[in-house]
């Protein structure tokens, strides 16, 4: 027994030191030392031992399986140190190869405008005003000078959503809403921008989805020529002294007179192409005087106040701005064209 046990103890020294890997010391171990190896198998025929022998072959197995554990142990860290260094060859980072780029994103060109123009307003003491997208029929038209049936609705064609709520067709509804909460007390200074809904026919220039700015000024003494010399502000630094404004009478409910005030057009140099519809020509908003109808539905006094409202497209705005030649690239999310706005500070 003593022979089998040393012959076993050299048998296991010799393979634990020639193992090339932890996971070959591990069988070994498992092999030799586990509960059904050879070592156990010896001891287990202990038994037949005299009372003499047993304690000096139990003694022998613990020293043997001592001396397979101690080799094993040292041959272990051996074995991962090595593994660390091997781990650490293979990760080498070459520090002077160049850094792979990470994308940023940008401000989409609609968001960009839109902060231009709320920033160019901020500017001229404006604050910011917000309304509900649903809104209330009162609201969108009738306190706008829009009654029931009143053929002028059929301008901006609407999606319903009950007889009293529907898509607001326009941001005008936040003028209303802000005269209400003054409780007939100027001055109100405010832009509203937002989404609005309408039945369009989607094409270059008309989107059913879109954005408008409403701009409202009420206080006493407003006159047209400050309507006037806003929006004439507004296009130079918008678009810079070289483009051509012009001013035509138009026809809104809620103001009076009305205009709307056309750009020209980017794409074409005014020549005329399917951008402005061959007119040489963008309209980019409606604007007046704000209609003595609406000063007092909102409890103003007409005769004491007096105001000037206007409300405008900012995707035609960013058309014009960056020669785009169709709404639709705003709404359909190709990085292409969002990404060619680039990022600025
Ligand atoms: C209005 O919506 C009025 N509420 C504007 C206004 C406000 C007038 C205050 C007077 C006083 P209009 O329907 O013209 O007006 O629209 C205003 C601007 O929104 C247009 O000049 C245009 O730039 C833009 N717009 C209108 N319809 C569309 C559309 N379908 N797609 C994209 N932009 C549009």
């Amino acid at each position: 027994m003593e022979d089998k046990l040393r012959s076993l103890q050299t048998e296991a020294i010799e393979k634990i030191e020639k193992a090339s890997d932890l996971k070959e010391l591990n069988e070994i171990r498992v092999a030799y030392l586990g509960k059904k190896g050879p070592v156990t198998e010896v001891l287990k025929g202990m038994g037949k031992l005299s009372a003499e022998e047993r304690p000096k072959m139990g003694a022998l197995g613990n020293e043997v399986r001592g001396a397979i554990q101690e080799v094993l142990e040292s041959k272990q860290e051996i074995l991962e140190k090595e593994a660390v260094l091997k781990k650490l060859e293979k990760e080498t980072i070459d520090v002077t190869l160049p850094g792979r780029p990470v994308r940023t994103g940008n401000k989409h060109p609609l968001t960009k405008i839109v902060e231009e123009i709320e920033d160019l307003f901020i500017g001229m003491g404006y604050t910011i005003a917000e309304g509900p997208e649903v809104e209330k029929d009162y609201y969108n038209f009738e306190a706008l000078n829009l009654p029931k049936g009143h053929p002028a609705r059929d301008m901006q064609d609407s999606f319903y959503i009950t007889e009293e709520l529907l898509l607001r067709t326009h941001t005008s509804p936040v003028q209303a809403r802000t005269m209400n909460k003054a409780e007939g007390k100027g001055p109100i200074k405010i832009i509203c921008p937002g989404k609005v809904y309408r039945r369009d026919n989607d094409d270059a220039t008309h989107s059913h989805q879109f954005m408008q700015i409403e701009g409202l000024v009420i206080d006493e003494n407003i006159r047209m020529s400050d309507l006037k010399g806003t929006l004439q502000i507004f296009a130079k630094k918008m678009f810079g002294e070289e483009r051509e404004i012009r001013l035509r009478p138009s026809f809104f409910p809620f103001t009076e007179p009305s205009v709307e005030m056309d750009i020209s057009c980017k794409i074409c140099g005014g020549k005329g192409c399917n951008v402005c519809k061959g007119t040489g020509w963008i309209e980019i908003l409606g604007a007046g005087m704000v209609h003595p109808n609406v000063l007092e539905m909102a409890g103003f006094d007409s005769k004491k106040y007096t105001g000037f409202a206007f409300g405008m497209g900012p995707e035609r705005i960013a058309m014009l701005k960056y020669g785009i030649d169709d709404i639709r690239h705003f709404y359909t999310n190709d990085v292409r064209f969002v990404t060619q706005f680039g990022v600025e500070e």
